[in-house]
């Protein structure tokens, strides 16, 4: 256990003057993030929603593919696609996004995939809810976590395994959990997690494990790789550190006017100009969004739109009456719990850290 909980095996900190790596650059080519105008699409088309990929994506054939429901319950169940099929069908919009956004921007910076501000996307997930599943297996008394294992395997700082993520019981059986099997209406891509995936609505990506093939319910609290060492918030490798669950407040906006290629730097002419964006939250509803143009000194309120689904991004707008100049805008939301961060909070793996979007605006 003690060799479980060192946090220094499951992060390394980049120097203050080290630049992003190659191993950085490859890991941030394979999984990408969402182009920020998509920010527009209520539903994020599926080749544009951000995606992480921990190992390879596994090739799973749908037709031989097995679901194994066991452990501590009354009645194991093994299941094909047919079966899950015939299971009432439940539909979510949910935001998904991964617990290590914003990681690139932190000083001193956590070395893993360097996230910017994108690792982000929403889509209509469809398939069975998890809570029925388990209450036809018979869940146990004192059970603690129900475990899910995937069909993807590699090695992480050392440790070989399938990618394995434990749930608290009780989230399992909230109702919210999905076994999905289709993404914005179509069958599951493959490197969304096809045939069938799990969707946890309000927690951050590594909750929402892909290429399911196997759950256990457990009566102890679940200690592999995955919920122990990777996915907490410490402050040093000694700190064991809380694990990483619900998603931070977060607001975007899409960045206005037109960019320059290298910079990305936004060009944009003077006069009124519509700033549109999105604001979710997993841990509690959004209740307002605010703007500022002068790099966080000063804020107003924008306007925000309806909430469609508790677990969805919902859209805001603000009226910017632009006069030519050099502009940072940055973007906040805030929820029943509070707001945003202008300052980047700091942990040993770059988790969970929601410093407010910052955009470089020539206004001409
Ligand atoms: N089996 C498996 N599930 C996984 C992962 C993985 O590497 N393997 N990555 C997780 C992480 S860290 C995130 S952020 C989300 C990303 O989901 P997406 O690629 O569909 O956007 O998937 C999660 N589920
Ligand atoms: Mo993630």
């Amino acid at each position: 256990m003690t060799d479980v909980l060192r946090a220094g095996e499951a992060a390394r900190v980049a120097g203050v003057d080290e630049a992003v790596s190659l191993d950085e650059l490859r890991l941030a080519a394979r999984n990408h993030g969402m182009p920020l105008e998509a920010l527009r699409h209520d539903l994020t088309p599926p080749g544009l929603h951000y995606l992480l990929v921990h190992y390879d994506i596994p090739f799973v054939d749908p037709s031989s593919w097995r679901l194994q429901v066991g452990g501590h319950v009354r009645t194991p169940l093994t299941l094909d696609l047919a079966d899950l099929h015939d299971r009432p069908r439940v539909s979510r919009t949910v935001t998904l996004e991964c617990a290590g956004n914003g990681r690139a921007r932190l000083l001193p910076r956590p070395v893993s995939q360097p996230w910017l501000d994108e690792a982000v996307g929403t889509a209509e997930w469809t398939g069975c809810s998890l809570a029925a599943l388990l209450d036809e297996a018979g869940v146990l008394d004192g059970t603690v976590d129900v475990v899910f294992t995937a069909h993807d395997h590699g090695t992480e700082r050392g440790v070989e395994q399938d990618y394995t993520r434990a749930l608290p019981i009780a989230e399992a059986l909230s109702g919210n959990v999905l076994l999905a099997d289709e993404m914005n209406g179509a069958p599951l891509p493959p490197q969304h997690g096809a045939p069938v995936r799990l969707v946890v609505p309000g927690w951050y990506g590594m909750a929402h494990v892909k290429w399911l093939r196997d759950i256990a319910v457990l009566p102890s609290r679940f200690t592999g790789y995955q919920n122990a060492v990777a996915y907490r918030l410490r402050a040093d490798a000694d700190d064991p550190g809380v694990p990483v669950s619900r998603i931070q407040p977060r607001a975007l906006v899409v960045p206005p006017g037109f960019p320059d290629f290298m910079t990305r730097r936004r060009i944009v002419d003077a006069g009124a100009v519509e700033l549109f964006g999105r604001a979710w939250s997993g841990r509690a509803p959004v209740v307002g969004v605010e703007l500022s143009v002068d790099d966080g000194l000063t804020w107003t309120p924008a306007a925000l739109g309806p909430e469609t689904s508790r677990f969805a991004w919902r859209s805001w707008s603000f009226a910017w009456d632009a006069v030519p100049g050099e502009y940072t805008l940055r973007v906040r939301a805030a929820d029943t719990e509070g707001v945003q961060p202008v300052d980047q909070p700091w942990n040993l793996q770059g988790m969970a850290n929601n410093m407010a979007q910052r955009v470089a605006v020539t206004v001409r």
